[in-house]
This record gives C-alpha cells, sequence and structure tokens, in this order.
C-alpha cells in the first residue's frame, strides 16, 4: 500500500516542496565552501600581480573568471563525487562538510523517509551543478549538464543494470538560487515515468540522454521552478532535462540521492551508508571525517581500473523499450 506522498510521486514523477531548508543555516555554507574552492584554485592558477585582485571579486566574477583558465576538468572541484573518468590519487572533489550536513539535513531526511520508508541510505550518485548564464558558456559545455543545459533521462539510466533493476532511488534536487523557466529549472512531463526505464543512448560528450527525445517536444512541459528552501523530489522513473539558463545570473543547485537499505546502490563501490534506521547499530558513518574516509577508500578501489562509473549504454540493446516504440502502444 502506498501512503499519499509515495502515490504522489508516482503518478506525476516529481513532488516539490515547499521551505523545507533554511538558506543561511542549510545552504550558505555550500555556498561558501565553493568560494572557498574558487580561492584555492585562484591562488593556484593565477598569476602572482593578479591574485590579489582577483580574489577580491565577488561569487559570480570569480567563478567566471576561474572558468575562463581552462583548468582541466574544473567540475570535478565542485562535485560532490570522485569524478567519473581518470581517477587518481590526487583526484579533487567536493565532499565538504557543508555537503555532509546537506546529506545528512534531519529535514531532508524527514521528507525522504515518506518516501522510502525508515531505513535509509546515502546514494553516491549526487552533483552539484553551477550554471553560468548560457550567453557566457564555452559552446562545448552547452549541453554537458554540469555547467549547460542537461539533456532529456531518467535518473535510474545512470546506475549499474544490476541497480537499474533492483535500486529503490529518489533524488533530492536542492536550489541555492530561486530557478524559474528563465534561468534554466529543470522541466518534466508526466506520467511518462510510469512507463518504467526507457532505453536511453549516449550525449555528445558521454552523458546519458533518452532515445528519440525529441518526441518529448510535442508534450506539454512542467516547469520545476523553486524557491530557495524548496526541494524537489524526482522518481527514478521521472523523465526531466533543464532548459538554457537565460538570464544574467548564476543558476545553483546540488541533486542528492538516497536509496531504500537493502536495495543495491547501482554505483558500487562508492559510498553507501546508512543516514536512517530504526536500529541505532546501523548507522557506522557519523561525521564529515569518515564519510571523506568512505570516499577515499572508493577511490582506491577506482585508481586501478581508472573510472568511478560508467552508464551501461546503451541501456537496453534490443528496441522494446525505445520511447518510440512505448508512445504508439
Ligand atoms: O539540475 C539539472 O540541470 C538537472 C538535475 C537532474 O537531472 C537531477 O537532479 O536528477
Ligand atoms: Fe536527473
Amino acid at each position: 500500500m502506498k501512503n499519499t506522498f509515495q502515490k504522489k510521486l508516482y503518478e506525476n514523477g516529481y513532488l516539490i516542496i515547499k521551505n523545507v531548508l533554511n538558506f543561511e543555516r542549510d545552504l550558505k555554507p555550500v555556498l561558501n565552501d565553493m568560494e572557498f574552492v574558487m580561492d584555492c584554485l585562484i591562488q593556484k592558477y593565477t598569476k602572482r600581480k593578479e591574485i590579489k585582485k582577483v580574489l577580491n571579486l565577488d561569487f559570480r566574477k570569480k567563478y567566471s573568471f576561474i572558468s575562463k583558465l581552462n583548468i582541466y576538468d574544473l567540475d570535478k572541484y565542485f562535485n560532490t563525487r570522485l569524478p567519473r573518468d581518470h581517477v587518481k590519487k590526487d583526484s579533487d572533489y567536493f565532499a565538504t562538510q557543508s555537503l555532509w550536513n546537506l546529506i545528512t539535513n534531519k529535514k531532508i531526511l524527514d521528507v525522504v523517509e515518506k518516501i522510502l520508508g525508515k531505513e535509509i541510505m546515502s546514494n553516491p550518485v549526487q552533483n552539484t551543478r553551477i550554471k553560468q548564464p548560457e550567453k557566457k558558456l564555452p559552446k562545448g559545455s552547452i549541453h554537458d549538464g554540469l555547467s549547460g543545459r542537461t539533456p532529456w533521462h531518467q535518473d535510474a539510466a545512470v546506475l549499474s543494470t544490476h541497480g537499474q533493476k533492483f535500486c529503490d532511488m529518489v533524488t533530492v534536487w536542492i536550489p541555492f538560487t530561486k530557478t524559474t523557466k528563465n534561468n534554466g529549472c529543470m522541466i518534466t512531463v508526466k506520467e511518462i515515468n510510469k512507463m518504467g526505464l526507457l532505453n536511453h543512448i549516449s550525449g555528445y560528450r558521454g552523458q546519458v540522454e533518452i532515445k528519440n527525445s525529441k518526441l518529448l517536444d510535442k508534450f506539454k512541459p512542467i516547469y520545476l521552478q523553486a524557491e530557495v528552501g524548496d526541494i524537489i523530489l524526482l522518481h527514478k522513473h521521472s523523465i526531466h532535462c533543464s532548459l538554457p539558463n537565460k538570464s544574467n545570473n548564476f543558476r545553483i543547485s546540488a541533486d542528492i540521492r538516497y536509496n531504500r537499505a537493502g536495495t543495491p546502490s547501482g554505483r558500487k563501490p562508492l559510498p553507501n551508508f546508512y543516514v536512517r534506521s530504526k536500529n541505532k547499530k546501523n548507522i557506522k558513518i557519523h561525521n564529515y571525517k569518515q564519510w571523506v574516509a568512505l570516499w577515499e577508500k572508493a577511490k582506491n578501489k577506482c585508481i586501478p581500473r581508472k573510472y568511478a562509473f560508467k552508464y551501461p549504454l546503451p541501456t537496453f540493446k534490443h528496441n522494446n523499450r525505445d520511447l518510440s516504440n512505448l508512445l504508439t502502444k
């Protein structure tokens, strides 16, 4: 039997929950840490005599500045997880105390509990996205998902084949800036999530994209707009993408995920640990340092194979689960 929350999430593929988080307490610390990372990059990569001037810029100007420095794989410094490819001993990532606080935030877990029940694990599929106005982006990044638009996809598609089948996962999308049609909110189409997992193919940068996604243009989109403090839940089969940031401002968000304990994470050997349980003994990771240690342990496992995760694409070798076939049924 599904409760009201579960029914609504299944019916529409998404749920917008208003006023869950407090900007100053829950969100600002993450922005501060992002700025701290920028300051470190500036000190490392800027000409000596320019450093002082650049450090005095505001958040947006600093980010614009470093995004022009051609730093290899810049996104990795702001991402909550190991870089997808080329994992090395010194691979850096954005596992900060503020992110740990967000992942274990009681107010978020209280919402997630209504969907997944009382036994909840943090899932390692997580991203932070700093999106500048699209007109400022290098051409190659316009559809890359992290700094540009995100193509149509379902979140279950980024899991291993085992995870696609068995992981009971929910996405929590968190805005750090008010997110609107104009600055690149996500859009979705209701009900298609009920079709289950669709066939996905590889996008131009190896990202995940629904096959025949052009067909979705004829549906009425739902704009997933949100205020700072709101959170958006996505069903693992919700189909969604994000619009271009046409504003003159930044659009910043994080997406973190949780899975029901006892179901696979879909991203072995990355950290997957209890954040809530009726049996307190299940909770073994109690603080930020233990969490970072988990990521470092996972990193050591990924170094020999060089990647942190891979998308099994195309998702299906046959056409039965192609959107084009399912829509005509
Ligand atoms: O924020 C975005 O552009 C896309 C986010 C997304 O696809 C997700 O949170 O699952
Ligand atoms: Fe997604």
